[in-house]
């Protein structure tokens, strides 16, 4: 069995000057391009919305960082980011993307999708699983952006499906809102994922 690298949303909009900006976010690169040669494999994902996305502030007419309730549950309303085609959804310049799977998420309006596993709904797959298990692929190490949501969240869920978990925290950045970060860390403690 082996041992995957998911390299989560280091996207221009997650960096410093971009719409969504995590503190530090572009001080990540140069570590996770080091990392990438220990693993048999290296998967990026890449946040992936269409304008006018349901996730958006703007769409609803609210101010960013404020919530909405949807179908499935509470939804945390952002600037607009990471556009399908845009620069702002580029992947930082430095980063390495010679990779062996680049997976989008969060390309259906109706819904957001922070985990590379499943939307927000807990429900509808983007397929990711299947190709780990094809692949024979039973670890992960994860980094990336942001450690609060989309690193979180697909934490999570992966550990959920029982592959064998690892985050390092060091190669991550956090938006940290009302204690997202340190609720973060404790989901996934919970959930049996490895916290570094
Ligand atoms: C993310 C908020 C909205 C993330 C994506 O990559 O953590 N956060 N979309
Ligand atoms: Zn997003």
């Amino acid at each position: 069995m082996s041992h995957a690298l998911v390299v989560i949303d280091v996207q221009n909009d997650f960096c410093p000057g971009g719409a969504l900006a995590v503190a530090g976010g572009d001080e990540i690169v140069s570590g996770i391009n080091a990392i990438m040669p220990e693993f048999s494999a290296v998967i990026l994902t890449q946040d992936w919305h269409p304008a006018g996305h349901s996730s958006f502030a703007s769409t609803h007419s609210a101010d960013p960082f404020t919530t909405t309730e949807m179908p499935y549950g509470t939804q945390v309303l952002w600037p607009d980011h990471c556009i399908q085609g845009t620069d702002g959804a580029a992947f930082h310049k430095d980063l390495v993307t010679t990779g062996d799977l680049i997976i989008r998420k969060g390309y259906n309006s109706a819904i957001d999708s922070y985990s590379a596993f499943f939307e927000n709904d807990h429900t509808t797959p983007t397929g990711l699983e299947g190709y780990l298990r094809t692949r024979g692929i039973d670890k992960l190490t994860m980094v990336g952006l942001a450690l609060d949501f989309c690193v979180n969240f697909s934490a999570v869920d992966a550990a959920k499906l029982g592959f064998k978990v690892t985050v390092r925290t060091d190669l991550c950045r956090a938006i940290d809102m009302d204690g997202s970060l340190a609720a973060a860390i404790a989901g996934m403690k919970d959930a049996g994922v490895e916290v570094l």
